[in-house]
């Protein structure tokens, strides 16, 4: 059975995903995974934070920032983040994330060519944001991604899905099921297609399209949100297309709740993120 049921309700009776969530009294930390987002060049530091603010409201044992910009040591607002350089040794961590806030410079570069050669099969990895932007344009890099062994999850909005095919937004989304699909098997990866009515497609063919969200959600920093929601729901065992259906579901209905009681969409911070998420996700 499928996680999500071709009315766009979300199948609670799905074995995988969700189970992997529960948490049993003698859990400990360990049991839940590890994250590392890389990203944050300077002026971009949040972008990292959010996502990683948002894989520990998941519930992940162990969330750290490789961050370009190596002056920020610590957030005070969440102390539980762990600060590394970009190039620090991914090995042992479960899941890692890169693009939110990379730039595109040289040194961004190297730090996805870095994570793209050390990484095994059985690591989990989201690439978003500038991360795909550096994908479009060397070919080495896409070489890299379709060379492995285990999908990938890609999360572009529409532009970025527009530079990765060579088309314009308008094609993107002239044919958004047909876009994803495409670039899922292009790229070998499972594709989340953001915007209204989110696509996610696996390079085997099947896809869904998300219900949930709304206007709230369209503010800058809510795709670093869900990139980091993503890789938590991976570092605790999801498989590739079931954690990215269930990270777009959850990521809307937080969105959601929001307009529910404010009774409108102005004025959600991604900041806010974290507690809708883990309301959203103890409720499931
Ligand atoms: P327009 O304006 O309509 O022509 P970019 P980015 C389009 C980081 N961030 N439907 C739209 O084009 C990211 O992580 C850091 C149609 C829009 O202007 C990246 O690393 C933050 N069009 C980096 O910044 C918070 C759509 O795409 C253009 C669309 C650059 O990422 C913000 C923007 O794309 C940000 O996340 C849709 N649904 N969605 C921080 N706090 O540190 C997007 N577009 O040029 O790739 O820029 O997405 O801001
Ligand atoms: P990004 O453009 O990378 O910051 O990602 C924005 C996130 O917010 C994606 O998950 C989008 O699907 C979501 N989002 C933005 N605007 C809307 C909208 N009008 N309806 C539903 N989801 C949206
Ligand atoms: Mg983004």
């Amino acid at each position: 059975s499928s996680l999500i049921e071709s009315d766009g309700r979300l199948n609670l009776h799905h074995e995988g995903t969700l189970s992997q969530l529960k948490r049993p009294r003698n859990s400990h930390k360990g049991r839940f995974g590890s994250v590392v987002v890389v990203g944050g060049h300077v002026g971009m530091v949040g972008a990292a934070i959010l996502a990683g603010r948002a894989a520990f409201s998941a519930g992940v044992g162990k969330v750290l920032l490789h961050l370009l910009d190596d002056r920020l040591v610590v957030d005070p607002m969440s102390p539980e983040l762990m600060m590394r350089g970009a190039m620090e040794d991914v090995s042992g961590v479960n899941a890692v994330v890169i693009g939110p806030g990379l730039g595109q410079s040289e040194q961004s570069l190297a730090a996805l060519m870095n994570v793209l050669s050390v990484m095994t099969p059985q690591q989990s990895l989201v690439v978003d944001a500038d991360a795909l932007n550096l994908m479009a344009q060397h070919e080495s890099l896409r070489r890299d991604l379709i060379g492995r062994e285990s999908f990938a999850v890609l999360t572009p909005h529409p532009t970025e899905a527009a530079r990765l095919l060579n088309i314009s937004t308008v094609q993107i989304q002239a044919n958004r099921i047909d876009a994803a699909q495409t670039l899922a098997k292009l790229y070998h990866s499972v594709v989340v297609l953001k915007g209204v009515g989110t696509v996610i497609a696996s390079p085997d063919g099947a896809y869904c399209v998300n219900t949930t969200g709304g206007a709230a959600l369209a503010v800058a920093g809510q795709g670093d949100v869900l990139s980091g929601l993503l890789a938590a729901l991976l570092a605790m065992g999801g498989a590739p297309f079931e954690a990215a259906c269930l990270a777009v579901y959850v990521h809307g209905m937080a969105g959601d709740d929001y307009t529910q009681a404010v009774q409108g969409t102005i004025g959600l911070s991604p900041s806010h993120m974290p507690q809708l998420i883990s309301a959203v996700l103890n409720r499931l």
